[in-house]
């Protein structure tokens, strides 16, 4: 008997058991019951992929002669930058794509990005043939990859791996829908990590080459892959990250939700400003009251995480010396901008990753100060 494959998530297609992968009323339908709601209703999928789903279908990929698309989020760069990835990459031919670049703000410079992944690419040896920065859900700077792709290609296929989450999928489908192919069949795509379960070839070349996406990295110990759905999602931004700029005086503390506080002491005041998600609750107090407000507040007004999964969650502590111009990073959640020369001290959820760059953007957001 032929298996039929799900084309949002590549799961066979049984119609015997609802609660597991690929089932579907119907032995003919195209899509899984899951991803037929994911795309008609926007629902959440319950059925995430696992790590074993990413090895196996990687360890497979690669055994062929395929060109490699690598793909990481801007937003969370770090985090989607993740050395087992990179291990099975060294020696392979790689484009290396930054996708969600529409989140970033406009004023940023995109040479300074490109400079930065060289020099992290550098840094752990991987020499990519080329790096592009794209937004899938925009459909900005499909053709310039397409014709990257094209130049790399030769006769091979072309596989889209990387973290979950990054926007594998929205990115075969952008490309797609540019090439006017198939999008009355687009694959499955959704706000939480592990939606794409298999490897699923998309016929595309003249040659007999595929289109192959697979399931993404779920890092272990990144927290926020921990994060229930609907806090998973609200740190996602839908849309361009808009600047809020704070000053912070000596014995005050700026929450980010739940997820992070940064605390000023023996400095008259700073500037900063905030990039993140518009569902991330930004909240100042008095430092001397911030560990009652935060037992009192998490999961409340302190959002994300919710509720429900605040016990899971642990946290540690640091200080951070930040020169001004300089952005810190909090991977997966936004990123924060000095104005000023300064010592914070920093906690956040543990394992989440942070990092300091050289500002890849200018602000002159005096007008929003708070
Ligand atoms: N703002 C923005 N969001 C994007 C972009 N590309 C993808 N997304 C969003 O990111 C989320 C994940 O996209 P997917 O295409 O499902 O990501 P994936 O890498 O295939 O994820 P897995 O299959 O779970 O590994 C979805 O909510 C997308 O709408 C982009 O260019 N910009
Ligand atoms: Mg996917």
């Amino acid at each position: 008997m032929i298996e039929r494959k799900c084309k949002g998530c590549g799961a066979i297609i049984q119609t015997t058991d609802p609660k597991k992968e690929g089932y579907a009323p119907l032995a003919d339908q195209l899509y899984c019951q899951r991803c037929f709601r994911m795309i008609h209703y926007n629902e959440l999928p319950k059925i995430v992929a696992t790590k074993e789903d990413y090895e196996k279908v990687i360890d497979s990929v690669l055994k062929r002669k395929v060109l490699i698309v690598f793909i990481m989020d801007v937003f969370s760069f770090k985090s989607t930058f993740h050395p087992n990835m990179i291990e099975k990459l060294k020696d392979k031919d790689v484009i290396v794509v930054a996708n969600k670049f529409d989140l970033l703000p406009k004023s940023t410079q995109k040479e300074r990005v490109v400079e930065w992944i060289f020099e992290q690419c550098k840094k752990v040896s991987l020499n990519p043939l080329a790096i592009g920065l794209v937004s899938a859900t925009k459909g900005d700077e499909i053709d310039p990859l397409l014709n990257i792709i094209d130049a790399a290609r030769n006769n091979r296929s072309v596989v889209f791996m990387g973290c979950a989450n990054v926007g594998k999928s929205s990115l075969i489908n952008a490309i797609l829908r540019r090439c006017r192919l198939t999008v009355d069949t687009p694959l499955a795509t959704s706000a939480i990590p592990g939606t794409t379960l298999k490897e699923i070839q998309i016929p595309f070349y003249e040659d007999n080459s595929f289109l192959i996406d697979t399931p993404g990295y779920i890092a272990k110990e990144d927290r926020l892959n921990e994060l229930l759905p609907k806090s998973y999602a609200w740190l996602q931004p839908k849309k361009e990250l808009k600047p809020v700029t704070y000053q912070l005086i000596s014995g005050q503390t700026i929450f980010i939700g739940g997820l992070a506080c940064l605390s000023l002491e023996g400095q008259e005041k700073i500037y900063l400003t905030a990039y993140v998600s518009m569902q991330v609750v930004l909240h100042r107090c008095p430092t001397e009251r911030k560990e009652a407000f935060f037992q009192k507040h998490l999961g409340s007004l302190l959002i994300p995480p919710i509720k429900e999964e605040v016990s899971n969650l642990s946290y540690d502590t640091k200080e951070l010396s930040i020169p001004k111009k300089k952005m810190l990073w909090l991977s997966g959640v936004g990123f924060i901008l000095f104005h000023t020369d300064c010592k914070i001290t920093l906690t956040k959820l543990s394992d989440m990753e942070v990092y300091i760059t050289d500002a890849i953007i200018g602000s002159n957001s005096k007008k929003s100060t708070r």
